[in-house]
């Protein structure tokens, strides 16, 4: 049976590829940040063969023992400070956890891989690395431009992954994915706030939503589809660089039109108030990506429209808001 570490297990791409990973006959090992994390019971709920390890993005010996423990067959380093806005709070520990951790983790997978080295290695790189985009659509070779903390983080999570494979010819490949969200994406994050917003407006819990910079456009796809490209790059004979992405953009505001429509409320401007809190210094104006590689090489494409995610996420927040209220 082949085994899985996979950091970041408490959050989205974390659960979702867990559940491939089990679905695919592998042992699934979370790394778990923190004395008595309250999310290990999330996990132990929701994901019931999913193994704990402890284990810190911030200390390198914790990874060793980690990895020691586990004997893992792949790395998937899906463990990162991943929220922009807190990036521009917090840049520092954004630089610690979602840069450092990377070359930490790699120096525990080099330290005790040894030569010939089997272990394989996924980095979670972004397209907010593209962030002043000097293309359209971006690939692979797209010169990359961060505009946060958090991009520049990724950008050398990303390079000294690229340099580990170099120098070290360890099989580290980096997925460079673009947005990607599901029922169970973060509430800080756009999307969720508005499906759980506008589920709330339906059921008369809530007036109004404040959201920041309407204008930006994201390329958005299906969290449970880019994981399933994260397994497809370490399965390939030999290590690379892939943009996961749908290939199409939207401007947030029509992602709020079309999750207010899929809840039957067609004057959504009444219920959306511009708060200058959630602007940020320095914005990505514009993501689109070019998955043509990963179609070609891996044979992967994603299987959701957008349409479908956003009925599904608004679906589900009524649901939870419904549960609630019972
Ligand atoms: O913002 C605008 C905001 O926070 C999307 C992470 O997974 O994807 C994600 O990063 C856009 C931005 O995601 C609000 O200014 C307007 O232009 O949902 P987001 P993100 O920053 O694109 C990449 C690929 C990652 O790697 C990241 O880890 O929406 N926006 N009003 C708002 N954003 C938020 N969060 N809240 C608002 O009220």
């Amino acid at each position: 049976m082949p085994t899985a570490l996979i950091t970041g297990i408490t959050g989205q791409d974390g659960q979702y590829l867990a559940e491939h990973l089990h679905g695919e006959g592998y042992r699934v090992v979370g790394l778990m940040t923190g004395q008595h994390n309250p999310r290990s019971e999330t996990v132990a709920a929701d994901l019931p063969y999913v193994e704990l390890v402890p284990g810190d993005l911030a200390d390198l010996a914790s990874l060793i023992a980690a990895l020691e423990y586990t004997q893992p067959d792949e790395v998937y380093n899906l463990g990162a400070i991943s929220f922009v806005a807190l990036s521009f709070k917090q840049p520092e520990l954004t630089a610690n956890i979602t840069g450092l951790g990377v070359l930490r983790l790699l120096e525990a997978i080099r330290l005790v891989g040894g030569v010939d080295n089997p272990i394989r290695f996924y980095q979670a790189s972004s397209s907010e690395m593209f962030g002043k985009v000097r293309e359209t659509p971006q690939n692979e070779l797209t010169p990359l431009h961060p505009r946060s903390p958090y991009g520049s983080a990724k950008v050398f999570g990303h390079h000294t992954t690229v340099n580990y494979r170099e120098s070290y010819g360890l099989f580290a490949c980096s997925g460079i994915l673009f947005n990607h969200e599901s029922p169970r994406r973060g509430l800080e994050f756009v999307t969720r706030k508005v499906t759980n917003a506008v589920a709330r407006i339906k059921l008369g819990l809530q007036d109004e939503v404040a959201l920041g910079n309407l204008d930006a456009k994201r390329d958005w796809g299906f969290a449970g589809d880019y994981v399933r490209a994260m397994h497809l790059m370490l399965r390939q004979p030999e290590p690379d660089d892939y943009v996961i992405a749908t290939g199409t953009t939207h401007a947030v505001r029509d992602f709020v039109q079309l999750a207010f429509a899929a809840a039957g409320i067609d004057d959504w401007e009444r219920y959306v108030r511009i708060d200058p809190r959630f602007f940020r210094p320095a914005e990505v104006d514009l993501l689109v990506g070019d998955a043509s590689k990963a179609e070609r090489v891996l044979g992967w494409t994603p299987q959701m429209s957008f349409e479908e995610l956003v009925t599904s996420m608004v679906t589900s927040d009524i649901e939870i808001e419904r549960r609630k209220l019972k």
